[in-house]
């Protein structure tokens, strides 16, 4: 080699950064264990690629604009800020806080649309069960098909001939429920029918500001539209809009899908399971479950379980199928069936990077392209499934999904996977790290389990955060992010939070995360519970972090809020409730756009790990976590650290405590614990 070169080689070896301890990338054990095996084998995973790829600085601020073909005009704030007034401006003139808004109302756009239209999904095969086109999928909850329909305006009941109250035939509920459901996307005015579920005030104040949404399409459209070139240029008016759609995502699709995929496939409670890669089988067919959309998972666990698959499982030599999940259909799959949890967003490389997984099935969203470049290093075989979704890089197969043949194409699936066993190449390697859990804590199970099945009701808890055991009520949700330590800050935020009395109650890969450090036991309440806390969990027999489903049940934290308001002596509205929420580890748009439906619905949000795009604009970050508080009750924040973080969220906690009365009564109560625990030390 000429001297120059190896000058130049010698130079790239310097620049070359070591590879950063596994420990600081995750504080997950198993992911730590596989984050070294991909080392070994030299399989590149995202861990790699954020070590070797810095975010854009002026991006993150959330000032480019990239909206027409004479910019990207790149707005970053000056060095020290800004003094004096603000002269940035892109080609157009737009200000630093119109680009900023323009960019987080189609983060907005997006998001709600990701969810939305994973509820069309849902709400078209509900519409095709209800015609009897399909057959494998039928009503699965009468009752809570009847729960719902007043809120589509479908009658449950019939008058008789002689003026006898009747029950309606459920298949027309059901049709008219659907049919009533689609027409929600695309309809142009009115109003969503579902936000009217929102405590009444809440309602009220909605239709005062002019933000009930009109249509679940119309409003993302219209994002589309003000945020073209030229279009709106006034970040105050923009939010208007984005709020518009977030409610009709949070109050709308998201709300609509979890609806419907209940009625299909049951309204979950308490079941147990576990978490982490552990869940994985050496001696069996690995079959992983990733994505989203509850309609092809629903499908795949009944063909899992054929005796014909099993029994071909056997002939060519394993022991049984293990089905496990990864992202949010892990979460819908545990909730309805004790599926386990293979792990959360960052992990679905590493499941592959165990050897162990035959075939990973995907419908769409949080999907990686790069699972495609790593299961072709290994034997897994890559299954999409959706025609939204599909993977140009890798060997990746596609088995188109369709509800009229939904279970044959399952069962083509479950094949595949099995007939893949065999085709094991490389050292199985699984990490030894599996948590036990409860899960299934849909706001209606909440309700029987705190109140009992013939009087389910949430005074229990209500009166627990009168008299001052529980403190407040915390949501925690949300991804993983590859800049932010895996798993660390939501198991850091959530044990703060018990820690303080905080019940939680989770959705998302940060309810992954949570289960697979033990947090989801009833036993969890004893170690990591301030005394108020543990004391109602160990007398009710709930885990202190209640597990309650994926990223639109979300929807399901909105309708627990709107339960807790109804059970009175809490005020009158969402924003009155010693409550906040949190995304301690965000990075998808669906979670901005979940956090703006928490905002208007009167949530203190605080997002942590990867900065706001807001902080290039102080005017619009400003008016996003300060203003917004006067307009909602509830308003946006940011922190990275995540104590200080849970801290924030307790000190709001407690500003509601006070304002509604009942910051005396958790003092007298922690005074009565601390008495009679030296009563009993004596
Ligand atoms: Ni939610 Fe589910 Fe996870 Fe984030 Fe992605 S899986 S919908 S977006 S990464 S929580």
């Amino acid at each position: 080699m000429a001297t120059e070169e190896v000058k130049k080689v010698v130079a790239a070896k310097k620049k070359e950064k070591p590879a950063p301890d596994p420990r600081d990338l995750s504080i997950d054990p198993a992911t730590q264990k596989m984050i070294e095996r991909s080392r070994e084998l030299e399989v590149e995973t995202i861990f790699d690629r954020a070590q070797k790829m810095k975010p854009c600085n002026i991006g993150v601020q959330g000032t480019c604009c990239k909206n027409c073909a004479q910019g990207p005009c790149r707005l970053p704030l000056p060095k020290g800020g800004i003094e004096g007034e603000d002269t940035r401006k892109g080609l157009c003139g737009a200000t630093a806080s119109t680009i900023a808004a323009r960019n987080f109302a189609r983060m907005v756009a997006a998001g709600a649309a990701a969810h939305s239209d994973h509820g069309r999904g849902v709400a078209e095969t509900f519409l095709a069960a209800a015609r009897k086109e399909v057959e494998d999928y039928k009503i699965q909850d009468p009752k809570k098909l009847i729960e719902i329909a007043p809120d589509f305006d479908v009658e449950t009941t019939v008058e008789g001939e002689n003026g006898e109250i009747l029950d309606r035939d459920i298949d027309e509920i059901a049709l008219e429920v659907a049919e009533r459901a689609i027409a929600q996307w695309g309809q142009q005015e009115g109003e969503v029918c579902t936000a009217k579920r929102a405590p009444k005030p809440r309602y009220e104040l909605w239709k005062k500001l002019d933000v009930v949404p009109r249509g679940i399409d119309r409003e993302i459209v219209e994002i589309m539209h003000r945020t073209h070139i030229g279009v709106d240029q006034d970040f105050e008016n923009l939010e208007h809009q984005f709020t518009r759609a977030a409610i009709g995502d949070g109050w709308g699709g998201s709300m609509i899908a979890t609806d419907l995929q209940d009625v299909l496939f049951g309204c979950p409670f308490p079941v147990r399971s576990s978490s982490n890669l552990g869940v994985l089988k050496e001696d069996h067919v690995n079959l992983v479950i990733h994505g989203h959309e509850p309609l092809l998972s629903e499908m795949i666990v009944e063909a899992a379980q054929l005796p014909e698959m099993v029994e071909l499982a056997k002939q060519k030599g394993a022991a049984g199928i293990q089905l496990s999940g990864i992202c949010c259909t892990a979460n819908e799959i545990l909730m309805r069936h004790g599926v386990p949890l293979a792990g959360n967003f960052l992990q679905q490389e590493l499941a592959i990077v165990t050897g162990a997984v035959d075939a990973m099935v995907v419908d769409l969203q949080c999907i990686m392209e790069n699972i495609a470049s790593v299961a072709q290093c290994f034997h897994t075989k890559i299954i999409t499934t959706n025609p939204k979704a599909k993977i140009a890089s890798g060997d990746t197969v596609h088995i188109e999904f369709d509800e009229h043949t939904a279970f044959e194409d399952a069962k083509k699936i479950v094949k595949l996977a099995i007939e893949n066993f065999p085709k094991r190449e490389k050292e199985v390697i699984i990490p030894d790290n599996a948590s036990e859990l409860i899960a299934g804590f849909s706001y209606e199970a909440i309700n029987y389990h705190l109140g009992g099945t013939f009087r389910g009701s949430y005074t229990p808890l209500n009166d627990n955060i009168i008299n001052g055991r529980i403190r407040g009520i915390g949501g925690v949700v949300g991804c993983n992010n590859a800049r932010t330590k895996h798993d660390n800050d939501h198991v850091t935020i959530i044990k703060e939070l018990i820690k303080h009395d905080v019940i939680v109650l989770t959705t998302g890969c940060s309810a992954i995360a949570a289960a697979k450090v033990g947090l989801m036991t009833p036993e969890a309440a004893k170690v990591y519970c301030g005394p108020g806390l543990a004391e109602v969990c160990e007398t009710v027999g709930i885990p202190p972090v209640l597990h309650m489903g994926s990223c639109v049940d979300n929807s399901r934290i909105l309708m627990a809020a709107t339960e807790v308001v109804k059970a009175g002596g809490l005020g009158n509205d969402i924003s009155d409730l010693p409550a906040a929420g949190s995304a301690p580890e965000w990075m998808s748009e669906k979670a901005i756009s979940i956090g703006h439906y928490f905002v208007a619905s009167g949530v203190y949000t605080v997002f942590g790990g990867a900065s706001l795009p807001v902080t290039g604009s102080p005017v619009f970050q400003n008016y996003l976590f300060k203003e917004l508080e006067n307009i909602y009750g509830g308003m946006w924040d940011f922190e990275a650290d995540p104590v200080e973080h849970a801290r924030k969220m307790i000190a709001h906690i407690d500003k509601k405590r006070k304002a509604l009365g009942i910051d005396k009564a958790r003092e007298r109560v922690l005074f009565d614990m601390a008495a009679r625990r030296e009563m009993e030390a004596a």
